[in-house]
């Protein structure tokens, strides 16, 4: 059967629901294969829809309808209509009335992880995006907000803990203890996707949170019983979370209980289902020598991520899934922000562009190109996307720069007071900072409808006699694959002017005013900005804390960069200049190696980086960001056509074992002085100073002597912690050494029987730059540790080799590409949001050098070829090839 061609939804096409459903009572006996949900639907027209309509249309998918009461009658078939997407019920009641439908649902079987299934043996739900009518027959959609009771039932031993929405209001046992209940009730309306149902065997710990008011909120978070002491520190991040919310944005927890639970197959994530938060479990369990410091931060980040979505999300919700940005974009903002305020802000800075750049610029340059605000959609799971996260939260960021921060606070206060309870869109949210600010965001809207990443081409010049400097701004907008011409946008531009003896200059427009905190706004598509009283050469630092989501062009020597690299007073920019002066010198590198011949490039980048390493006033994780070079992916994407993933790998090699060579001795010192002494600490202090020492390692590595191989062997054999063993591994793996082989060997006899550190394991041979990887990759996907069914697993060795190995997934011979293809229509057969996601990988394959690039394009035909392809994957795969 060929598939019928699927068909956008569009957002001028919405509508508001014709019905409104204000109380679900549900009842779910849980069952593995044979699970009966009960609905209890209070069903009315929505009195906004002035015609009320006479058909009933509920969504519903993969369900066994068993029974239909309308007002306690019993519904004859001649009245409804079940397909395989919904039920429609015909000549309704003008009236409100109560709809009872009894359904069956098979979790044990259900693999796509939406909706109902089982997860090792414990019952979970996902209803976002469209989950939800996997359970039962819905109107689901955001904008139809009901209030919830719910009643599970399931066998005492199977299930003994039972949780759902809101607070507990009653258990009980039945059948002589063999089977039990609990009821819960969510006095919150809320719209079906935030609906979440547990049942398992669970161990746990609890705590209490005392809220500003006073209130005493039940903690809880959940976990396979044994690993209760894994979960501390995401209690510790939950506890500061719920503090800072409160403290920053004036928002307190409104239930009497909050609970997480951790569930081992997942999707993505997590998931900010209202009072009953359901995790990915490497999202939540840690300990010293399980979880590296980058879980112990990603733990962090998104326990705040999903806990700031209960004001963000739930209390005022999207009115449709266009809006998808009003909870992500702003709660991104709202977690990057609480982390710059736990953490250092600077580092936080850069680890969020960094990310920005490495997975939204791509998107925006290519063929997955979208608006924040996506206004079509064929599969709406495709737009859980950087641009909807990432550039979304720019666009936040964007507008508190443009109002400030005490300015960005009156305006979430007004759209907590205009809408909350509501179900809104992205012109209620920009209203409430133009109202409470006095300001005038129009065109400012031009970010939430236009997509691509905007060029910025800036020059500054100096007239020394005059002591003006005039710098002339043009902004470049790039056609994406929806829209060929753009319009110019509204770009917050902060920037310094730093004289020659390394302070900022006292800007000061021509006509006398100071733009307030070095912004200035940037309105049209070429304008300029006269800076007086400019006595000595100035050199520009623009673009202060990447104050946009925009690629800036500016013409700075090296020794430029070398200056702000020492002297900018922004320790973003700073950064900046240190990863412009080392992806240049890469790049220039790249050509050279391409035409065969060799270079010496690298030294002044070098020396440059080795005067900031000694920089004692820098703390060791910002000097360990400025010592990280751009990865092999940063580089394709700045060289943007022609893309040789081998030539840019062996040059950032090249540079790499400059950069160790040069400033060996300072290394070897940085790696002896920060030894861990004393016990673990997640704390941020601590581990900035292994990210120092681990990146001193990596450089050291880098020159490929036997002492440095021995250092990194030692490092792996005697690491204390989780962080230090797998730098170590990590760097091995990368070697054809018998240390390579022990070290992976001692590694999996370790960890094989735990399923997250084993992760970490397959990450490690993904992403190594050995020829035998594909091979190695590939026998692994029989390994007993992996599972085509697990999310973790897929990401952790397929996701990781067309994800983050630019050098082997893309072998000039193409199986890296044939192997992608493989696993997608492998995957997509049970789940299609994975197999979409992994895809992705190939997203830049037109930038690629014509030989990969036509390996590359046959790779995707043979996805685009196959009959009945799911959504998700036909959607991402025809947008690629177009
Ligand atoms: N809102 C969820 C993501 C749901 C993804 C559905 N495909 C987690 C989050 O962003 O907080
Ligand atoms: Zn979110």
């Amino acid at each position: 059967m060929k598939t019928e061609t699927p068909r956008p939804i569009q957002l001028k096409d919405y509508r508001p629901p014709e019905f409104l459903i204000t109380h679900v009572d549900l009842d779910v006996s849980l069952h593995a294969t044979r699970t009966v949900v009960r609905s209890r639907l209070k069903v009315k027209h929505n009195p906004a829809v002035s015609e009320p309509a006479s058909v009933l249309k509920l969504d519903g998918e993969g369900l066994v309808l068993q029974s239909i009461r309308l007002d306690g009658e019993v519904l004859e078939p001649s009245r409804f209509s079940a397909t395989t997407t919904g039920l429609s019920i015909g000549s309704v009641p003008t009236k409100a009335f109560v709809l009872e439908i009894v359904t069956i649902i098979d979790p044990e079987s259900n693999k796509a992880l939406q909706g109902l299934y089982r997860s090792r043996g414990i019952y979970c739900t996902q209803c976002e995006a469209q989950g939800f009518r996997r359970i039962t027959y819905f109107l689901d959609r955001p904008d139809v907000l009901s209030v919830y009771r719910v009643r599970i039932e399931a066998d005492s031993g199977d299930a003994p803990v039972l949780l759902s929405n809101g607070n507990p209001v009653e258990r009980g046992t039945l059948d002589q203890g063999r089977r039990h209940y609990a009821v819960w009730q969510d006095p919150h309306p809320k719209p079906c996707y935030l609906f979440a149902l547990v049942g398992g065997n669970l161990g746990s710990i609890a705590s209490t949170f005392k809220t500003a008011s006073g209130r005493a909120v039940d903690l809880r978070i959940y976990c396979e019983p044994g690993k209760e002491s894994r979960c501390a520190w995401a209690m510790d991040a939950l506890k500061r979370s719920m503090r800072w919310d409160e403290q920053r944005f004036g928002r307190e927890y409104d239930l009497d209980i909050f609970m997480i639970v951790a569930v081992s197959d997942f999707n993505m994530g997590a998931m900010e289902n209202k009072g009953l938060n359901i995790f990915n479990d490497r999202l939540i369990l840690a300990s010293a020598d399980t979880a590296t410091d980058q879980n112990f931060e990603d733990i962090e980040a998104v326990i705040a991520h999903e806990y700031f979505h209960n004001w963000t999300g739930n209390r005022i919700t999207c009115r449709d899934w266009f809006q998808l940005c009003l909870k992500e974009g702003l709660t991104v903002y709202r977690d990057q922000e609480f982390s710059a305020d736990e953490r250092s802000a600077a580092v936080q800075r850069i680890i969020d562009v960094r990310q920005l750049k490495a997975r939204q610029f791509p998107e925006d340059s290519g063929p997955l190109a979208h608006p924040v605000r996506t206004d079509r959609y064929i599969e709406i799971n495709n737009f859980y996307t950087a641009t909807v996260y990432e550039k979304g939260a720019e666009l936040c960021r964007m507008i508190e720069s443009i109002v400030g921060k005490p300015g960005f606070r009156k305006g979430m206060d007004l759209y907590f007071e205009r809408h909350d309870g509501e179900a809104a869109t992205v012109e209620d949210f920009v209203r409430s900072f133009e109202d409470a600010n006095q300001v005038d965001l129009a065109q400012f809207m031009t970010w939430y409808a236009q997509a691509g990443t905007p060029g910025l081409v800036c020059k500054l010049e100096w007239d020394r006699r005059k002591k003006e400097a005039l710098l002339t701004v043009e902004q470049v907008l790039p056609a994406t694959p929806d829209e060929a011409k753009k319009k110019p946008l509204h770009i917050p531009l902060r920037l310094g002017l730093v004289g020659g003896n390394g302070q900022d200059i006292e800007l000061r427009l021509d006509g006398g005013e100071a733009p307030q905190g070095g912004l200035l706004h940037v309105t049209r598509r070429k304008e300029s900005f006269r800076f007086t009283n400019v006595s000595s050469r100035p050199v520009p630092s623009l673009l202060r804390g990447f104050s946009a989501p925009v690629n800036l062009t500016v013409d700075l020597s090296d020794r430029d960069l070398e200056f702000l690299l020492a002297n900018d007073s922004d320790l973003y920019n700073r950064w900046q200049a240190a990863q412009t002066f080392a992806s240049r010198t890469i790049i220039a590198i790249v050509e050279v190696v391409r035409a065969g011949k060799r270079s010496n490039r690298g030294l002044s980048l070098a020396r440059a980086l080795g005067a900031s390493l000694v920089n004692d006033d820098l703390e060791p994780a910002y000097r360990a960001q400025l010592m990280r070079l751009p990865a092999d992916a940063d580089i394709a994407r700045e060289i943007g056509t022609d893309v040789d993933p081998a030539a840019i790998h062996r040059a950032r090699r090249q540079v790499l074992k400059l950069v160790g060579v040069t400033l060996g001795d300072v290394l070897e010192e940085i790696y002896r002085r920060n030894e861990q002494r004393g016990a673990y600490s997640p704390a941020a202090v601590s581990a900035g100073k292994r990210s120092l020492r681990n990146t001193a390692l990596g450089l050291l590595h880098a020159r490929g002597t036997p002492a440095d191989l021995k250092r990194t062997f030692e490092h792996f054999r005697k690491a204390k912690n989780l962080t230090d063993q797998l730098t170590g591994l990590a760097l091995l793996s990368d070697t054809d050494t018998p240390e390579r082989t022990e070290a992976l060997q001692q590694f999996h006899d370790r960890w094989r029987d735990d399923h997250l550190v084993i992760d970490h394991w397959l990450i490690c041979q993904a992403t190594s730059s050995l020829s035998s990887t594909l091979e190695t990759v590939r026998a692994l996907t029989t390994h007993p540790v992996f599972s085509l069914k697990n999310p973790n697993k897929v990401r952790s060795l397929i996701g990781a080799f067309c994800g983050s190995n630019q050098l082997q997934f893309n072998r000039p011979d193409g199986a890296g590409y044939e192997f992608l293809a493989e696993q997608v229509l492998a995957i997509e057969s049970f789940n299609p949001q994975v197999a979409a996601r992994l895809l992705g990988a190939l997203r830049s394959w037109r930038t690629l050098e014509p030989g990969r690039r036509k390996l590359a394009r046959k790779a995707l035909e043979k996805v685009a070829a196959k009959d009945g392809l799911s959504r998700d994957v036909y959607e991402i795969v025809t947008k690629i090839l177009e």
